[in-house]
C-alpha cells in the first residue's frame, strides 16, 4: 500500500497528480503547514527536513519528489509519465523535470520565505520574484512551439509545471495573464483526463 503525505498547494500536488494517473490506490496522509504538521515528530520521521512530498510504499519511506515520480514513472510504466527509456525525448523531459525543481522551485522557496534568507524580506522577494519571470519567460518560449514542456507529450515535467504555475499568486506580477503560451497551456492541461481533474480540485479548493 502506498501512502502519500500532501500538503495541499504544496509541490507535493505533483505527487498526487502522477499517483492519480498511475491509478493504483493510495492513501492520502494531509500535512496542514498552518498547524504545523511539517514540524511534528510524527512527521519527522517520515522525512527530518520537515517538507512533503514523502510516500510510504509497503513500509518504506521515499521523499524528494523527483526520486518519487520517477520511480512511478518507472514503476507504472502503463501510465505514460515518461518517454521511453535512453531515448533523447526521455532526456529532454528529464532536463525540464530538473529546471522545474532544482531551478524554478528554489527561487519560490525563497519568494514564500523570504524571511529565512535575510532580515531585508522586501529586497529578497522582490530579487526571487525577478529571477521566477526570467524563468517562466523561457517556459513560455517553450510553450509557444511545444503543446507540452518536452514535447508532444505530457511527462512529468508538465505536473510540476502546473504546480509552480499554481503558486504565481504569491508574486505582485501575475503569470497566467503575463504569458499568452503559459495560459494556454495550462488550459490544455485541465483538460487532460485524470490528472486535468487533479489540478482543477486542488486550485478550487482553499486548503
Ligand atoms: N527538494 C524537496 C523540496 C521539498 C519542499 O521544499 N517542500 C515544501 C513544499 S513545496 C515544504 O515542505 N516546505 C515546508 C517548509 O519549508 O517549511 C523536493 O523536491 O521534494
Amino acid at each position: 500500500m502506498i501512502t502519500l503525505y500532501h500538503a495541499p498547494h504544496s509541490c507535493s500536488l505533483a505527487v498526487k497528480a502522477a499517483l492519480t494517473k498511475t491509478g493504483v490506490e493510495f492513501d492520502t496522509t494531509i500535512i496542514n503547514f498552518s498547524e504545523g504538521d511539517h514540524k511534528k515528530e510524527a512527521f519527522l520521521k517520515i522525512n527530518p527536513l520537515a517538507k512533503v512530498p514523502a510516500i510510504t510504499v509497503d513500509g518504506h519511506i521515499l521523499t524528494e519528489g523527483a526520486a518519487i515520480n520517477l520511480y512511478l514513472s518507472e514503476k507504472y510504466p502503463e501510465a505514460g509519465l515518461m518517454p521511453e527509456a535512453g531515448t533523447l525525448q526521455k532526456a529532454n523531459a528529464l532536463k525540464w523535470l530538473q529546471f522545474m525543481y532544482a531551478t524554478v522551485h528554489p527561487q519560490f522557496s525563497i519568494a514564500f520565505y523570504p524571511e529565512r534568507y535575510g532580515d531585508d524580506k522586501n529586497f529578497i522577494k522582490a530579487k526571487a520574484e525577478a529571477e521566477i519571470h526570467r524563468l517562466f519567460s523561457i517556459i513560455n518560449s517553450e510553450l509557444e512551439q511545444n503543446p507540452f514542456i518536452a514535447g508532444d507529450q505530457l511527462t512529468l515535467a508538465d505536473l510540476y509545471l502546473m504546480t509552480v504555475i499554481h503558486w504565481g499568486s504569491v508574486l505582485e506580477k501575475p503569470i497566467i495573464s503575463s504569458y499568452k503560451a503559459i495560459d494556454k497551456f495550462e488550459q490544455r492541461m485541465f483538460s487532460v483526463p485524470v490528472v486535468g481533474d487533479v489540478f482543477q480540485q486542488e486550485y478550487n479548493a482553499s486548503s
